[in-house]
């Protein structure tokens, strides 16, 4: 006999329960329980343990079955026993399951405890793409000079992007302007100057706009050109608007964008939406560089609107983002841009 029990009925009733052999399977079912509480490795392994043997039709219940072989008198003695298995059993269960659970959680606090010692893992940082920084800082000059930024849509109405703009119906001005039709009358605007129709049918002045966007041309792409690039387009509108206001907007404009010894070239040039129209350049280390098309709004714009064009003149101005930045830079390939590349991009972090 393997363990001792205040019930060892063997010992109290040798006789009977030797005859019956069933005091025996209890002594050893118990023995066996016992030896399972001390192996469970673990809460789930316990809990599966406590099923076998006490479960409902666990084996330690399972030998009350034998109750019924026994002669009457014998059998409350003998129900105590197993009784008193089942309490041995479950008292061995309850202070397994307090270690393992302990340990248990010892286990799981060790395992998620933090390290803080440890160096942390380093995350590659975002950044923004050369064109937002450039975009950001003339946002940042026009803004401060008291220009409203509005945006425009890029698939824009033929009338918007051409005809409001005073370009006469099959004028060679709109085929250096290639363009991506959509539909008969609606196209992939080819230049933000699009917008001017836009407000002027909604404002009336004085204005003060600028807008800044993609544009679309079908052109064949090269190093200085691309299906696919950013202009600004800054006008007003005001009373005696003339070319001095263009030269000293689009001055200071130059000089807070490529320093404050720029000088701004204008010469003579042909926009259907200008008049006088030229356009400028800036000196800039040593050679002039053509930096976009300026002029006065022409009063067929201003009258077809509506605004009174004795009373209220405007100038308008345009350029490249990508030019911008690539005269800041020396950048000398547009397609850069839209490869996206990250050792290019990268070289502008915190420019
Ligand atoms: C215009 O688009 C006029 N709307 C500018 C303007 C505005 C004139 C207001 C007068 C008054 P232009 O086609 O020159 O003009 O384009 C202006 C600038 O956009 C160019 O100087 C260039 O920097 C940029 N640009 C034009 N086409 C492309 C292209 N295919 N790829 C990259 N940049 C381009």
């Amino acid at each position: 006999m393997s363990v001792s029990s205040p019930y060892n009925t063997a010992v109290l009733r040798p006789n009977v329960y030797e005859d019956l052999n069933v005091s025996e399977p209890i002594d050893n079912k118990t023995a066996e329980a016992l030896k399972a509480v001390t192996a469970a490795a673990s809460v789930a392994e316990l809990t599966a343990v406590e099923l076998r043997y006490l479960g409902k039709k666990g084996e330690i219940n399972e030998l009350r079955r034998a109750i019924g072989t026994l002669p009457a008198e014998e059998r409350p003695a003998f129900g105590a026993s197993i009784n008193e298995a089942a309490a041995r059993v479950t008292e061995a269960l309850e202070d397994r399951r307090a270690v393992l659970k302990s340990g248990e959680l010892r286990a799981q606090l060790q395992a998620e405890s933090v390290d803080i010692t440890l160096p942390g893992a380093v995350l590659p940082a975002g950044g923004l793409h050369p064109l937002t920084i450039t975009a950001d800082r003339i946002k940042e000059v026009l803004g401060g000079m008291g220009f409203e930024f509005v945006d425009g849509p890029e698939l824009e109405d033929y009338a918007y992007n051409f005809a409001a703009l005073n370009y006469p119906e099959d004028h060679p001005a709109m085929d250096e302007q290639n363009s991506f039709f959509v539909t008969d009358d609606r196209l992939m605007r080819t230049q933000t100057t699009a917008l001017q129709g836009r407000i002027m049918a909604n404002r009336r002045p004085p204005f003060r706009i600028a807008t800044i966007g993609r544009c679309f041309r079908y052109e064949a792409v090269d190093a200085t050109h691309h299906h696919t690039f950013h202009q600004v387009d800054i006008f007003m509108v005001d009373e005696k608007i003339s070319m001095a206001d263009l030269k000293g907007t689009l001055g200071t404009f130059a000089r807070s964008m490529f320093g404050p010894e720029t000088l701004v070239r204008f010469r003579p040039d042909f926009f259907p939406f200008v008049e006088p129209g030229v356009d400028y350049s800036i000196l800039w280390q040593g050679r002039w560089l053509e930096l976009g098309g300026a002029g006065l709004i022409h009063p067929n714009i201003l009258q077809a609107y509506g605004i009174n064009t004795e009373k209220y003149s405007g100038f308008a101005f345009g350029l490249g983002v990508e030019r911008t930045h690539m005269i800041q830079t020396g950048v000398n390939d547009l397609r850069l841009y839209l490869e996206n590349d990250v050792r290019f991009l990268r070289q502008f972090q915190g420019a």
